[in-house]
C-alpha cells in the first residue's frame, strides 16, 4: 500500500459543520474518505478540462423505439465509433421505452462529442454522460 501523509487546514466551523452532516448522510466513516473522494472528483474533473487525456465516460440513454428510425441512428452512430464504445447494455423497460448504457473510452473531448450526437438524435427522450476516469492518474 502507497504511503500516506497527514495534513492539516483551517476551515470556518459552520463550513465544517456543513461537510461533518453531508458526510455522516452519506454515510462516509471519517472525513479523511470524504476528502479524499472530493480530491478524486476534482481530479477527474481536470482531466476532463485538459484535452489529450484518455478519459472513460458511461452514457445513459433513455429512448422510444417506436420514434421511427431512432433505433436505425443509434445503432448507426454507434458503429461508426466502434473504437471508442468498449460496451453497451440494452434494456426493454416497457412496450416502448429502451434504455442504453454505454461505456465510452477516449480522449474527453471525443467521449463529449460522441454522447452529444447520441443524446441529440431524434426520438431520445433523456441522456446523461458520467464524466469518469481510466483510473491511472488517480491515487
Ligand atoms: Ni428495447
Amino acid at each position: 500500500m502507497e504511503k500516506i501523509v497527514r495534513f492539516s487546514t483551517t476551515i470556518a466551523p459552520k463550513l465544517l459543520d456543513q461537510f461533518d452532516e453531508i458526510l455522516e448522510e452519506k454515510g462516509y466513516a471519517n472525513r479523511s474518505e470524504g476528502i479524499r473522494d472530493l480530491i478524486r472528483n476534482f481530479i477527474v474533473a481536470s482531466e476532463w478540462e485538459h484535452e489529450g487525456g484518455e478519459a472513460i465516460g458511461s452514457l445513459t440513454l433513455l429512448y422510444d423505439h417506436d420514434v421511427r428510425g431512432v433505433s436505425d441512428k443509434l445503432v448507426e452512430l454507434q458503429h461508426s465509433h466502434h473504437a471508442n464504445i468498449l460496451s453497451s447494455m440494452h434494456v426493454h423497460l416497457d412496450e416502448h421505452n429502451c434504455l442504453e448504457v454505454l461505456v465510452i473510452k477516449g480522449e474527453a473531448t471525443e467521449i463529449q462529442h460522441i454522447s452529444d450526437a447520441l443524446i441529440a438524435a431524434r426520438g431520445v427522450k433523456h441522456g446523461k454522460l458520467v464524466m469518469s476516469s481510466a483510473g491511472k492518474g488517480l491515487g
